[in-house]
């Protein structure tokens, strides 16, 4: 990775993604959301390093090794968004742009999908667009990208 470098995480069951819940999430797989990233972050000149774990600790370490030097940061943490006290700490942490992105409009859902420990961390959200999120933060990153 480099300062040209947005690393894209996705959180826990999006490998799933375009298998099931198609009125919620649609139908595009997480390997369309890569090419999506991939394709728009080509347009600014940008690379995407794309990944996803379904592991807590993992994700921690990802952003841990994201937090600086790269263009910025794309993450749609999934469930532990509602959750994770250690991904905030780390996202916190960053000295890179971050973006959050929701496939769905959690505040339209469920009520305990309503709170983010990740919002406040963040500098810009991108919640309910869509997969097409993840591309309007790639946009948003390459406008803000870390030094510009
Ligand atoms: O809307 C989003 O992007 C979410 O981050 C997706 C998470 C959910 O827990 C958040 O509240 C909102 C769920 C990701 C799992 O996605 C699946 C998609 C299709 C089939 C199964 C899981």
């Amino acid at each position: 990775m480099d300062d040209r470098t947005v690393l894209v995480l996705n959180g826990p069951n999006l490998n799933l993604l375009g298998e099931r819940e198609p009125a919620v999430y649609g139908h595009d797989t997480l390997a369309d959301v890569e090419r999506l990233c991939v394709a728009t972050a080509a347009r600014h000149g940008l690379t995407v390093d794309f990944r996803q774990s379904n592991h807590e600790g993992t994700l921690v370490d990802w952003v841990q090794e994201g937090r600086a030097g790269i263009a910025g940061m794309v993450v749609n943490a999934a469930g532990y968004t509602h959750t994770s006290v250690a991904l905030r700490d780390a996202l916190s942490a960053c000295r890179v742009p971050r973006v959050e992105v929701h496939i769905s409009d959690i505040h339209a859902r469920e009520e305990f999908r309503h709170h983010s420990y990740l919002t406040d961390v963040c500098d810009h959200h991108v919640i309910g667009r869509g997969v097409a999120g993840y591309s309007e933060a790639v946009d948003w990153l390459a406008a803000h990208a870390a030094g510009a």
